[in-house]
């Protein structure tokens, strides 16, 4: 298949990359482009050129897949500097999306239209690279410093209306790209306009060149903490190129630095993600033409945080929900709850006062769970007890029409049982959200032993309509997540009766590149929930027990395992429970010792990847990729180390066998016994990665 077409229109050469899916600038579209440009510049019939896409989008950017192969020649950079010096009009005629090395190329074009529907940016810092094609040096000559590092550093697309504002783009259009690069560039010719070649310009740069330290004042506003990450940094400083280094010296430093980036560990780590996000949703032995069902209606029981979260994610997604709540007050509670939160994004501007409207319009709150049977997805997240799921879904089986989903919300239980509850278990599914709902991005979607294809395919389809990354797990208590959790945090316990203490466990993880560690993490969610879960399970935490015991719930209570100004979500060491550890270890006869920071990340993470390997053998995950987009999407664990398993890999296998094999020796915690798995990947000497990544 021919990936660059060109066709005449008169004598304008209209170039078209047809490359499906997203038209990526594989090898063959760069020398079909190279070789398109050079026989159009060299026609003489030829008075300018548009370049367009067939397909559903511009260009999404570089072939990423390419990104792990030695580079082959023509280079992007290369190819825009072809186009750069043409002799005759260039314009490129975008659509869907111009990202990364598809907005770069269009850079080197003398103009840029775009559909309305547009969206233009530079993710490449979301695979740890940055523009790598010309992008730091042309795009600040386009729109200045501030708006170039904003869309750089942040790797957001924009709309083409602000694109317009910017100068990024001369002209929006409607219809068909090609013939609008045509009529385009005929106006160019008959108005006589010069090529505006954007390495040229200089306009929007002189003032920062006179005064090069506002170039600090606008960094500072731009650049957020980037806990470890390389390419930021790197972004920055080839920005600063643009101001004091001619440019051609600039593009061959920003080629060099951008190679480094990508064959460093944080780009693959990204890229590994980007890929196993992709991956996650496709399910092994789910055909792709099964068909969803269509979802016009949710209807969601409980109006708590979870509950709350849920209702915000449909409406955001402009599906109107019923709420259904057991109380008036309770209900008004939650309802009181969401539009605080709307409230709250308008005022910083993240939301327009019409969109809060629109959206509040589209929640329906009632204290009759009758109301739900019109819908036609049912989402329950009411409290962690199974006596209680069972009463709901109970009553939902006898309301909600034949057709309707019926989904839990649980975190940790028996998805099975509760479908059992029903007379049409193939319709139950769990639907497990991550708080807050509203915003973090992973979606665990629990397949029961009974879920039926098109029940699964629909709960994929609705992850993907309201902005969640689904990935598809088996039933076992805490699924995949919550369970490698548990792993974490019984040792997290352990450490602190051996000899830490809470900031020096947290701050290990911390700069390994969670957010926050697993005690920080524990008062804002609530001790008292893990307690309530300890209980029914019978099992004691001896410190974090203890603590509940005494009412210190965390930031509810502002006192966890930290302490808490009124207000505010930074705790402080707590000398009371420093002492309330030292009394515990002295009480069970542990000796107390200085714990270093390589053991506490060890300790933490290395039982995590174990279980994880249990998990992979149990087949409740279906790859290791899908497990590191659980947690990289719904625990925090940081993408530039790609995931727990993909982190396993990185470090070998082999390492972390014997490091879990001395703790089960010392400890005689059976836990720790290498999984199987791993025992068999390091004699087979391979990975999670090869051996569990690609749909079986
Ligand atoms: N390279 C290779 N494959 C790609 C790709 C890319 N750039 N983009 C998408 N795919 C595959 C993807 O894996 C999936 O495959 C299919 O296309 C559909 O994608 C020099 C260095 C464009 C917004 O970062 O953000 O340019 O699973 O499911 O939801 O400076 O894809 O079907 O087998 O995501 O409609 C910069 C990445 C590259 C954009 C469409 N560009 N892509 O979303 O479809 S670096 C990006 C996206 C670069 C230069 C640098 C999205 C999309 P499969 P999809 P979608």
């Amino acid at each position: 298949m021919t990936v660059v077409g060109m066709h005449r229109d008169g004598d304008i050469a209209v170039i078209v990359v047809d490359n499906p899916p997203v038209n990526a600038l594989k090898h063959e579209v760069r020398l079909g482009l190279r070789d398109a440009f050079a026989s159009a510049n060299t026609d003489k019939a030829v008075a300018a050129i548009v370049l367009t896409c067939a397909g559903r989008t511009f260009i999404a950017g570089a072939d990423i897949t390419e990104f792990d192969k030695p580079p082959q020649s023509p280079s992007l950079i290369d190819l825009n500097a072809q186009i750069e010096n043409i002799a005759k009009p260039v314009v490129a005629a975008m659509f869907g999306t111009a990202l990364g090395g598809g907005l770069e190329i269009t850079l080197a074009c003398h103009f840029r239209i775009a559909a309305p529907t547009t969206r233009l940016g530079l993710p490449e810092i979301k695979l740890g690279l940055f523009p790598g094609a010309g992008g730091t040096q042309r795009l600040p000559r386009l729109v200045g410093m501030d708006k170039a590092m904003a869309m750089i550093l942040s790797g957001d697309p924009i709309p083409a209306k602000e694109a317009l504002a910017l100068g990024l783009i001369d002209e929006i259009f409607d219809g068909d790209p090609a013939a609008a690069g045509v009529t385009f560039v005929r106006k160019v010719i008959a108005e006589k306009r010069p090529l505006r070649r954007v390495r040229d310009l200089d306009d929007k740069l002189k003032d920062l060149r006179a005064r090069p330290d506002k170039f600090n004042e606008i960094a500072a506003a731009h650049v957020k903490r980037a806990r470890g990450l390389h390419a930021p940094s790197a972004a920055l400083e080839a920005l600063r190129w643009t101001l004091d280094v001619p440019i051609d010296e600039a593009f061959d430093r920003e080629r060099k630095k951008f190679m480094e980036l990508r064959a460093g560990d944080q780009s693959k780590a990204q890229r590994h993600i980007f890929f196993a996000e992709r991956e996650a949703a496709k399910v092994p032995g789910l055909s792709k033409d099964t068909q969803p069902r269509e979802i016009k209606r949710v209807a969601v029981i409980g109006a708590g945080t979870m509950g709350g979260g849920i209702s915000m994610s449909f409406a955001n997604a402009g599906i109107p929900v019923t709420i259904v709540e057991t109380a008036a007050d309770a209900l008004q509670r939650g309802l009181g709850v969401i539009e605080k939160n709307y409230k709250t994004s308008a005022a910083r501007g993240a939301l327009r006062e019409d969109d809060v409207t629109k959206r509040m319009g589209l929640l329906k709150g009632t204290t009759d769970i009758a109301a739900a049977k019109d819908a036609d997805l049912v989402i329950e997240a009411v409290f962690e007890e199974m006596a209680v799921k069972k009463d709901v879904f109970g009553k939902l089986d006898k309301l909600a029409r034949a057709d309707t989903i019926l989904a839990t919300n649980t975190s940790y239980l028996d998805v099975n049982e509760i479908a059992a509850t029903t007379g049409r278990p193939q319709s139950v599914l769990g639907m497990h959200f991550f708080s807050p709902a509203n915003v973090m991005r992973l979606l665990e979607i629990v397949r029961g032993e009974k879920t039926a294809p098109d029940v699964l395919a629909t709960a994929i389809a609705v992850a993907r309509r309201i902005g969640k990354v689904p990935v598809v797990v088996g039933v076992c208590h805490g699924f995949v997540g919550n369970r490698m959790l548990r792993a974490r945090s019984i040792e997290a316990e352990k450490l602190l009766l051996e000899g830490a203490l809470p900031h020096e466990v947290d701050g290990a993880l911390t700069e390994f590149g969670f957010p926050m560690g697993p005690f920080a993490m524990g008062d804002l969610a609530g001790l008292d929930v893990g307690w309530r879960m300890r209980k029914a399970q019978g099992i004691r935490a001896e410190i974090a027990d203890t603590l509940c015991e005494q009412g210190r719930f965390g930031q509810k209570t502002s006192k966890g395992f930290y302490l808490y100004e009124p207000g505010s979500r930074a705790g402080r060491p707590d000398p009371e429970v420093e002492q309330l550890i030292v009394a515990a270890s002295k009480r069970l006869g542990i000796a107390r010792r200085p714990i270093e920071r390589k053991e506490i990340v060890e300790r933490l993470i290395f039982p995590m990847i174990n279980e994880g390997a249990r998990i992979l053998e149990e087949g409740i995950a279906q790859r290791s990729g899908d497990i590191d987009v659980i947690w990289v999407y719904g625990y925090g664990f940081p993408n530039w180390r790609g995931g727990p398993m993909f982190y396993a890999d990185t470090i070998g296998l082999a390492y972390i066998r014997d490091r879990l094999a001395e703790l089960a020796k010392k400890t005689g915690d059976k836990r720790h016994e290498p999984a199987a798995l791993l025992t068999q990947l390091v004699a087979e000497n391979a990975t999670f990665g090869a051996a569990h990544n690609k749909a079986a």
